[in-house]
């Protein structure tokens, strides 16, 4: 049976170059590069390259810090966490402004933080489903604001938040700015440079790199204290023995993800609106989000009397991988928050499926799709009419 991918926005595949370039470093240089023995100087240089690759992949400047970390969970951690014991517990700026669509990774992080002191304002979608500077600029009381917090991408929609204005307005009345861009990475430009973000975190496994590292992003000046204490590394930014092999896959991801970005807004976005007319052009059906707001890779669809959970084991049983929202809420029996924060009724906010492609997906995968899910959404809306006029 043909097996296709298009769960891109839970986890990607490793580009094999990758992989490649990551082997070396498990069973020939494995020493641990704080050693003072050779073993541990010889991965020195392929560290240094990785180093070059993530700063100039999102254009941070020698004096700022790239910190290595073990995923994006961890950096999100690390930034609220020091932004509360470094400014919120030693100020009177006690306020942290946030979305509703954030990761749980944020906003889980931010209830967390209000049960100690901290005040979490959530600021409101507006009908694009995305916070504006407006908005921000009517919520953001500087003396009051300690951090505001706001992902590049969305992770369900895909839809983009103007970072770059935001950043710079939220700089300008003298507040710090944290994004997190693990969506947008590989999928639109990202440059800490034109959108001047004090921190930013990333994942290496979104963008065709291995799990379990990812990046945190720190402007020179940025007030930081460590999540991990313990030892010298990362220049005591964050302790805890270097993964040499992930730092090297994560540098080369980062490099090959940009290469690709053309690719991405042209070959990735065809194959993405064709899966999406198709949809639409069922009847029923609804995409959330503008397409022009949207990264290039992702549709989070509605299929009206279809339980998205039905469908995403539907096309399942045709080797067919998509999900009903972000990978870690797939258990949840509750309505997609995310829709729910945007405004679409509840009933609908059951029925949707995220489709996420990515530069390793190709045209006879989204034909075979659209043909599967053609005949899914037909045969379970027959299945569920039969169903509620037997129970009438
Ligand atoms: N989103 C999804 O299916 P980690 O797991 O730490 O590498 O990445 C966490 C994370 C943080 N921020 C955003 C915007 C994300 O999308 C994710 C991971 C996956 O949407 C898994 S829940």
């Amino acid at each position: 049976m043909q097996r296709v991918y298009l769960d891109n926005n839970a986890t990607t595949i490793v580009d094999p170059k990758v992989k490649e370039a990551m082997e070396v470093y498990f069973c020939q240089q494995y020493g641990n590069p704080n050693s003072l023995h050779e073993f541990g100087t010889e991965v020195h240089p392929a560290m240094r390259i990785a180093l070059d690759r993530l700063y100039a992949g999102i254009g941070a400047r020698d004096e700022d810090d790239v910190i290595v970390t073990s995923c994006a969970t961890e950096s999100n951690n690390t930034v609220l966490k020091a932004i509360y014991w470094e400014v919120i517990a030693k100020t009177q700026k006690k306020r942290i402004l946030t979305t509703p669509v954030e990761h749980p990774s944020v906003s889980q992080v931010c209830e967390f933080l209000q049960n100690q002191g901290a005040e979490i304002v959530e600021l409101p979608l507006n009908q694009d489903g995305i916070v504006d500077l407006e908005t921000l600029k009517a919520f953001l009381e500087p003396e009051k604001t300690a951090l505001v917090s706001i992902m590049w991408a969305n992770n369900e929609t895909g839809l983009i938040f103007p970072i770059k204005d935001m950043a710079t307005y939220t700089h300008s009345v003298g507040v710090l700015f944290h994004t997190d861009a693990v969506q947008a990475i590989g999928k639109i430009p990202v440059n800490v440079q034109e959108a001047p973000v004090d921190y930013l975190s990333f994942s290496a496994h979104k963008f065709h790199g291995p799990k379990g590292v990812g990046g945190l992003y720190i402007r020179k000046g940025a007030p930081f204290v460590p999540l991990l204490h313990g030892g010298e590394h990362m220049g005591g930014k964050r302790s805890g023995t270097i993964n040499v092999a992930g730092m090297v896959g994560m540098g080369l991801a980062m490099e090959l993800a940009n290469e690709a970005l053309p690719y991405e807004h042209t070959e990735v976005r065809r194959l993405r609106d064709k899966l999406e007319e198709a949809i639409l052009s069922l009847s029923d059906t609804m995409v959330i989000g503008k397409r022009e707001h949207r990264v290039p890779n992702t549709i989070l669809a509605s299929f009206r009397g279809v339980e998205g959970e039905a469908l995403i084991w539907d096309l399942n049983k045709y080797g067919i991988a998509a999900s009903t929202g972000s990978a870690c809420a797939s258990e949840s029996l509750e309505p997609n928050p995310v829709m729910v924060a945007i405004g679409v009724d509840r009933e609908l906010s059951h029925t949707a499926v995220r489709f996420s492609l990515s530069r390793f997906t190709t045209e006879k995968e989204i034909d075979y799709t659209i043909e599967v899910l053609t005949n899914s959404v037909k045969r379970l809306r027959e299945i569920s009419s039969t169903y509620t006029k037997k129970r009438r």
